[in-house]
């Protein structure tokens, strides 16, 4: 039932936010995946996607700006028993917390990462994010933004994440199929989702994205195919965003950052503590 997932505090987002789908959608995937609250967790940073645990009826920690991945990690590490899954906005992944975001890959834990990429500072009223295309007007580039967008997809794919995916936060069943698919994946998941700011980017608009989005799968690109999967993720750059590739990018077994470090605890039902009760009684 969805309903386990809805906490009663009401989202709080301008009328129109790409959030409120993917909300819907991350209710749902905790949902078909048969989750539960009390073995999920939902870990965000500070910013207007950020406020999402407040609206899902699991365990959830909103953290400070940009450390989303090292809070995610050390909540896995510390009970892999959980469904671990980090959400926060591009500013909080890539600027203030883009060092966590390098690395994450690499040490591969067993986490989901979720970034609301509205292009823009929102909480803040709008400033420039790192994911701000070149040109834009914002409060902090009057004169459009003249640097080089930073690109969260060839950068998760370099830094080792063992499953990366973009999707579109208008488009709530293609965002429930990869956020699916990301969490049932064991190792780091990232995924990006384009989600227009109706309020401070009036460039990423959901017309906008619509008219160039495309899903890789209907395309019958190779998950398993890294150099293919590098060559999709760069083609919005090359195209000047004419071409916006979303679903699964890559995806690969490897070792987990648990598989090491919790060798020898017994990861198994023996770790879960069932206070579903007791969280029924907070929320
Ligand atoms: C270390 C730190 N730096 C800056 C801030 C101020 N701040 C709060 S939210 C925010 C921007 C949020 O933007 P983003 O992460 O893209 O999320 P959005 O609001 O767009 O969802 C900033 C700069 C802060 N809280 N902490
Ligand atoms: S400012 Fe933008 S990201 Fe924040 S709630 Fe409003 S529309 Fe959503």
């Amino acid at each position: 039932m969805i309903d386990e997932f809805v906490t009663v505090e009401k989202p709080q987002w301008c009328p129109g936010c790409g959030n409120y789908g993917i909300l819907t959608a991350i209710r749902r995937a905790f949902d078909e995946l048969g989750l539960k609250p009390h073995n999920t967790v939902v870990v965000s940073g500070i910013g207007c996607g950020s406020k999402i645990p407040h609206y899902i009826r699991t365990y959830g920690y909103e953290g400070i700006h940009g450390r989303i991945i090292p809070l995610a990690e050390g909540i896995k590490l510390a009970n892999p028993a959980l469904t671990v899954v980090g959400i926060g906005g591009d500013g909080d992944g890539f600027s203030e917390g883009g060092n966590h975001f390098l690395h994450a890959g690499r040490k591969n834990t067993n986490i989901t990462y979720i970034v609301q990429d509205n292009q823009i500072y929102g909480l803040t009223t709008g400033q420039a994010s790192p994911t701000t295309h070149k040109g834009v007007k914002t409060k902090t580039t009057p004169d459009g933004a003249f640097l080089r967008e930073f690109r969260p997809i060839p950068t998760a794919l370099i830094g080792g994440a063992t499953f990366v995916a973009a999707t579109f936060a208008g488009d709530v069943n293609h965002m429930v199929k990869v956020m699916k698919d990301a969490i049932s994946h064991k190792g780091f998941a990232f995924i990006d989702v384009y989600q227009p700011c109706v309020s401070w980017n009036k460039l990423n608009t959901y017309a906008w994205w619509k008219q160039r989005i495309y899903d890789l799968e209907k395309e019958g690109h190779d998950p398993t195919n890294f150099e293919k999967a590098m060559e999709k993720a760069l083609e919005p750059y090359r195209t000047n965003w004419e071409k916006v590739p979303i679903g699964i990018f890559y995806k690969e077994e490897r070792q987990t950052l648990e598989d090491v470090l919790v060798k020898g605890i017994p990861v198994n039902e023996s770790l879960e503590v069932d206070v579903s009760s007791d969280l029924r009684e907070l929320m």
